[in-house]
């Protein structure tokens, strides 16, 4: 078996090539079995460059059994195999020719889980993105595309079902008593969408008609005993589709619609043509054992997969340089899709806060780099949340320029030219500028500029004539000298000093309350006249560009703006700069028990008071910046600091609204939802009226939260209650967290949330919590939920004992590095970033990070994505 060389080459976009020669058909047989599986196929290829002399197969991983040509088995001395490539001569005057290629592969060994791989006694398959060169040799880049038939042979009673893309075409018992069945794919895909699945599964079904008629089975598989937690991945689904017709008029083009949830899987699904392969997080659901965030979640990924079968798998990239066309179109209509079935605000808030989590400090650390990359290691580390997250942005901001009708008519001709390519960012926006009638010359700037931009607000209220001048001035640190302004879309309303809107007087939004307008320079001003006095400008609402605003407002403001914006994205925004700005002034007080402000508390009351909000709202609205949003506004993160202001900052507002929490949370217990709210936001209220009541330090409370959970029949409140105790160090909590894995130790995803709580623990005994967890019987590092449920939560979202003094934290994540680096390199490299903020932090902090990023960078055959990240992180 030739094995892969730790090369560390660069790949850059300019160095883009058409491909020399292109695949129109192929035809794979995939026997199954224990050892090893066989792999043959033949493909129909055809000349596209008159001057190429040499095909050269990608293939990784594989032993090659044999090649023949136009039926003729070649010699060892007709080809070349090295750890990547099959490279052929093909003679000058070959145009079209098929080759038959046999390789042998252990799906059984793949602990990578790339490629064919197996789950649970399952076969399955990742191919994107460049997992198909470790079935067979190919051409194993998205602008190859060819219509795939798919036979699978293999033990009939270990896997009596087998799916491939496509329409299922032939099933039969072979005379040796083996099952074969055949599958074909009329729509030409690039290898990445290819998908195998082999196992003992159960099925859950249900049908859908499209808007013209036609009956697509819906078929979910999973593993025998979960077919009761299917229905809210089946319904999700269905919605799905009916929206993607109502919404930008896409049906579905077979006739059967395939999900396969498995219990390890690199991320959270894949949406191979008609056989999306999900990890099981993503599919399995019930009450009892899923919280209101898992559904969402659900709801979500179902919605965004389904979704690629126009925007990504119809119309394809062109190679992975353009990965934000399918992924951040993708991700901004399921957040459309997302906010038109649930609360649209604070869906908007949950967009942005995820941005602002995890692309916010990517983009202002070593690995920030343009939502279309220029250049790769390995493209695995490139499926960023710049790429999805921020590239979602860039297409809301085009949706926000255009409108939403100019919107669906570039759509439409995007669909309309493209349906069947594989193309380019520029092409997406060329149709959308065809479609449109509107300008993106400069806009185009956003795919190539990384970082955040930052703009600074500057007001002027002229007295004697009425008029209001507001200037805005673009920055970006990262994006060097040569800077150049970025298209960005303003969506702004002016409120009078009762917090009553003010209509423009004037210009294009005349008699509006609120308007887009266009910051196209580095320095703009707009001036609004006929004003009696200082308007208050509600500016970026719905934040209508990824950026960070740099605006002179005093508690005082952000308690107006928070207390009267009609935008509720603002309005909740308001409140986090408020507590924000808060929570620096008491750090640096360096005194948590500071009493905080009083303009704050009362912004806080009359929040707490307003009974017409939607409660999901009034939680979101009701909770301070995370820890980590806070260490992002300070010049040297202060872990210990931030935590222990926030913490006495939630114990004030505990003890200063205790009976109104009290009431909250009885009342959101009890009483039964609001017309037109959904019970999640009761519940969210509740929890986070209970978490308030802990802080309170009062013993009471954790009886409280005890009998919360006794008497939950849901998993919200079961993880609530966990949540609420987790960083006390009590005999209720052991109680709980024991009767938690009593409970529930069969169900992986179950127990993945036991594994989270702890991880994210803040309490004296976390690190050799954390060690002795990494011991616990239940826990691998071959699972990446689990993984990821321990190592990643605490290295991601504890921030105080992972940045512990000692650099503990620190060894524990590049232990874990180290031992994935060879097993699975593409998670072991995802764990990389943590340790690459380290310029954030102290010299002492610096040194021990940095020492971890350096010893990475020295173990023996390190990974292509590991050395990427680390040594970005260390050097950029
Ligand atoms: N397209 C896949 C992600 C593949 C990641 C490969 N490392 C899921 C998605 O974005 O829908
Ligand atoms: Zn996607």
């Amino acid at each position: 078996m030739s094995k892969s060389p730790a090369a560390h080459a660069t790949i850059y976009l300019k160095d883009y090539k058409e491909p020399d020669f292109l695949i129109k058909t192929v035809d794979l047989t995939v026997e199954l079995g224990e050892a090893d599986t066989i792999v043959t196929s033949r493909l129909d290829l055809a000349r596209n460059n008159a001057a190429a002399k040499k095909l050269s197969l990608n293939g990784e991983y594989l032993e090659l059994v044999s090649v023949a040509m136009d039926g003729r088995t070649l010699e060892a001395a007709e080809y070349e195999v090295d750890g990547k490539h099959l490279t052929l001569n093909i003679p000058a005057k070959t145009d079209g020719f098929h080759l038959d290629i046999k390789t042998r592969i252990k799906p059984q060994e793949n602990t990578a889980l790339e490629g064919l791989y197996k789950s649970s006694g399952n076969f399955c398959t990742q191919c994107e993105a460049q997992g198909f060169r470790r079935i067979t040799y190919y051409l194993d880049r998205p602008d190859v595309m060819a219509v795939f038939t798919t036979t699978i042979i293999g033990d009939a009673t270990r896997y009596p079902v087998m799916l491939s893309n496509g329409n299922l075409t032939a099933e039969k018992i072979l005379s040796d008593g083996r099952k074969s069945v055949t599958w074909h794919d009329p729509h030409p895909k690039p290898a990445y969408l290819f998908a195998l699945v082999a196992g003992d599964l159960a099925m859950v079904e249900d049908s859908f008609t499209t808007r013209s008629g036609r009956d697509i089975k819906l078929r979910i598989f999973v593993e025998k005993g979960n077919e009761d937690k299917c229905g809210h991945a089946m319904t999700s689904l269905k919605k799905s589709m009916k929206w993607d017709e109502e919404k930008y008029g896409r049906e579905y083009d077979l006739d059967i619609f395939m999900i396969v949830a498995v219990s390890d899987f690199n991320m959270g699904a894949m949406e191979n043509k008609g056989l999306n392969v999900f990890n099981s997080k993503y599919v399995l659901a019930s009450p009892e054992t899923a919280t209101d965030a898992d559904f969402d979640g659900i709801e979500s990924v179902i919605a965004h997969e389904y979704f690629h079968n126009w925007t990504g798998n119809r119309i394809t990239c062109r190679d992975w340089f353009q990965l934000t066309l399918k992924e951040g179109l993708t991700v901004f209509r399921d957040q459309q899709f997302s906010a038109d079935m649930n609360s649209a605000a604070v869906q908007r808030i949950g967009d942005v806060q995820r941005l602002r989590a995890a692309q916010f400090p990517e983009d202002a650390g070593p690995l920030a780099h343009p939502i279309q990359p220029q250049s790769y290691v390995e493209i695995n580390n490139f499926y960023t949340a710049t790429v999805y997250e921020k590239g979602a942005e860039v297409i809301r901001m085009i949706h926000t320029l255009l409108g939403e009708e100019k919107f669906r008519k570039g759509m439409d001709l995007y669909f309309e030219r493209h349906d069947g390519q594989a193309v380019t960012t520029e092409e997406f926006v060329s149709a959308l500028e065809g479609g449109s009638g509107v300008d993106l010359t400069q806009f185009r700037r956003w795919y190539v500029t990384p970082g955040t931009p930052e703009i600074t607000v500057n007001e002027k209220f002229d007295e004697k004539t009425g008029t209001y001048k507001l200037t805005l001035q673009q920055s970006n640190a990262k994006a060097g000298a040569d800077f150049k302004p970025l298209h960005i879309p303003l969506r702004m309303g002016l409120l009078d000093e009762n917090g009553k809107a003010i209509a423009f007087t004037e210009g294009p939004f005349k008699g509006k309350n609120s308007g887009v307008f266009d910051l196209t320079k580095k320095r703009e001003t707009f001036t609004f006249a006929g004003l009696k006095s200082p308007p208050r400008a509600s500016l970026f609402r719905g934040f209508s560009a990824p950026i960070k605003i740099n605006q002179q407002m005093d508690d005082r403001d952000l308690a107006f703006f928070f207390a009267k914006d009609e935008d509720l994205f603002n309005r909740w925004d308001a409140g986090q700069r408020l507590a924000n700005n808060i929570i620096l002034k008491q750090i640096e007080k360096q005194d948590e028990t500071a009493a905080l402000p009083e303009a704050f508390m009362e912004a806080f009351a009359d929040i707490l008071a307003d009974k017409d909000l939607d409660r999901a709202f009034t939680a979101a609205a009701l909770t301070l910046p995370g820890e980590q949003d806070i260490a992002q506004k300070m010049p040297v993160v202060d872990v210990d600091a931030i935590h222990k202001v926030r913490e006495g900052a939630r114990r004030q507002i505990g003890l200063r609204f205790e009976e109104e929490w009290r009431r909250l949370y009885d009342e959101c217990s009890c009483a039964a939802a609001p017309a037109n709210q959904p019970e999640s936001s009761s519940r969210k209220l509740k929890n986070t009226a209970l978490t308030y009541l802990i802080a309170t330090g009062k013993e009471d409370y954790v009886g409280l939260a005890d009998r919360q959970y006794r008497a939950s029949d849901n998993m919200t409140d079961s993880v609530a209650a966990l949540s609420g105790l987790k960083d006390i160090t009590h005999p209720v909590r052991e109680a709980l967290f024991a009767d938690y894995y009593d409970k529930w130790q069969k169900d992986a995803l179950v127990i993945d949330k036991w594994f989270m709580l702890q991880a994210m623990a803040v309490r004296a005994s976390t690190i050799a919590d954390v060690k002795a967890l990494m011991d616990h019987p239940a826990f691998t590092l071959r699972n990446p939920n689990r993984m990821r449920s321990l190592i990643g939560a605490f290295a991601s979202g504890n921030p105080v004992y992972f940045h512990e003094r000692s650099g503990e934290g620190y060894r524990i994540l590049s232990g874990v590095i180290a031992a994935l680096n060879k097993t699975n390199p593409q998670i072991a490299a995802r764990l990389v970033a943590p340790l690459g903020q380290w310029r954030r932090y102290d010299a002492e902090r610096q040194g021990l990070m940095t020492a971890e990023l350096e010893k990475i960078l020295k173990l023996p055959d390190l990974s292509d994505h590991v050395y990427e990240m680390a040594n970005k992180s260390l050097h950029n």
